[in-house]
């Protein structure tokens, strides 16, 4: 087990579409394994692979809710194979998108065919919280994300923080400090 590195946005390869696994074999059941590891760690109830840097079609989910409790569920190649004309609307965030957090309108249901992690395909039919993570993930692996639902004034603005917070910590990290040091007059004036 080993917990990988989330990639945050803005990153090229966040943006990429993945490829199917042609099987489920050691290789992509050792993904999924530190994939739900990393996912527990962080933490979050969905985790898509190209947000650990490995462009594969590859999720896990685990969602521990009052009202949705489902998982660990480990799916290859999932597709939507049906949707609902019912739309619901959900606060979503991302952790390729750290504290930001945006209404995104997705069908309400979703019935999603995939391999799991013995190689057999699956039908599941989601609704909730599980349809609208089904949805976010599998954006994930056609390079969509959540911010790509919002307006484009949102969307930038979010971008041009999470690269200026980017930017912060490497600033901190190269002067050696921790953030707490860093204190308002170390900044340089905005322009
Ligand atoms: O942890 C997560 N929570 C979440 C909340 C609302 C809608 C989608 C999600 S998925 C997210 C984890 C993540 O970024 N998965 O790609
Ligand atoms: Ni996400």
């Amino acid at each position: 087990m080993t917990l990988k590195t989330i990639l945050t946005a803005p990153d090229p390869r966040l943006k990429k579409k993945s490829l199917p696994v042609a099987a489920v074999d050691a290789d992509v059941r050792q993904l999924m394994d530190d994939m739900l590891e990393t996912m527990y760690a962080a933490p979050g109830i969905g985790l898509a692979a190209p947000q650990v840097g490995e462009l594969k079609r590859v999720v896990v989910l685990h969602i521990d809710r009052e009202d949705t409790k489902v998982g660990p569920l480990f799916m290859a190649n999932p597709e939507i194979v049906e949707a609902s004309d019912e739309d619901v609307t959900y606060e979503e965030g991302c952790l390729s998108v750290p504290e930001h957090y945006s209404d995104v309108v997705r069908p309400a249901k979703v019935k999603v065919r995939y391999l799991d992690r013995d190689g057999q395909q699956q039908d599941l039919a989601c609704e909730g919280l599980l349809a609208t993570c089904v949805q976010h993930e599998i954006d994930h692996l056609d390079g969509i994300l959540f911010i790509d639902h919002i307006s484009a004034l949102k969307r930038n603005m979010i971008l041009r923080k999470l690269l200026k917070a980017r930017k912060e910590k490497e600033r901190e990290a190269a002067e050696g400090k921790s953030p707490a040091e860093t204190k308002e007059k170390d900044h340089a004036p905005a322009l």
